[in-house]
């Protein structure tokens, strides 16, 4: 049988980790980090398709796509659309797919306005404070539904 699919969408600025501000993004590149999932991914039976974009639009349409494609699950780490997009939150309510909210640093140990987030309204879950682990701790969670 094939492994199943997971999606892993990214979402505006985080084309840039490993770059800046590594004392709250950690070091690790995405590349980095989709090595690692892809790895732990073999070992589960799944296999990942991670992606990442700075424009909304193509986040929602990955989601649709996830759903068309029969995905497992999607983590999405949606950076800061997290605490602004109505449409993420409409997609993750559309799909009817497992989504688990992922994020590198804890948004509530920081600025306020990072406290609301539109797609921990919708999400199955959410991971957040553990630096790269957040997205292997979060396929783990994907792997065990
Ligand atoms: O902690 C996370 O994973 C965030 O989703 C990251 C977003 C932030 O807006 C959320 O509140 C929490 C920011 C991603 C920007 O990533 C950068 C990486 C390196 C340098 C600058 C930005």
């Amino acid at each position: 049988m094939a492994d199943k699919l997971v999606y892993v969408l990214n979402g505006p600025n985080l084309n840039l980790l490993g770059t800046r501000e590594p004392e709250i993004y950690g070091a690790d590149t995405l590349d980095d980090i989709g090595n690692a999932l892809s790895d732990r991914a073999a070992q589960l039976g799944l296999t990942i398709d991670m992606r990442q974009s700075n424009h909304e639009g193509h986040l929602i349409d990955w989601m649709h796509e996830a759903r068309s494609e029969g995905a497992l699950a999607v983590l999405l780490n949606a950076g800061a659309l997290t605490h602004t997009s109505i449409a993420l939150y409409d997609a993750i309510r559309a799909i009817e797919l497992p989504v688990i909210e992922v994020h590198l640093s804890n948004p509530h140990a920081r600025e306020k306005f990072r406290h609301k987030s539109y797609v921990s309204m919708a999400a199955k879950g959410t991971i957040s404070g553990f630096g790269a682990n957040s997205y292997l701790l979060a396929l783990e969670a994907a792997a065990a539904l």
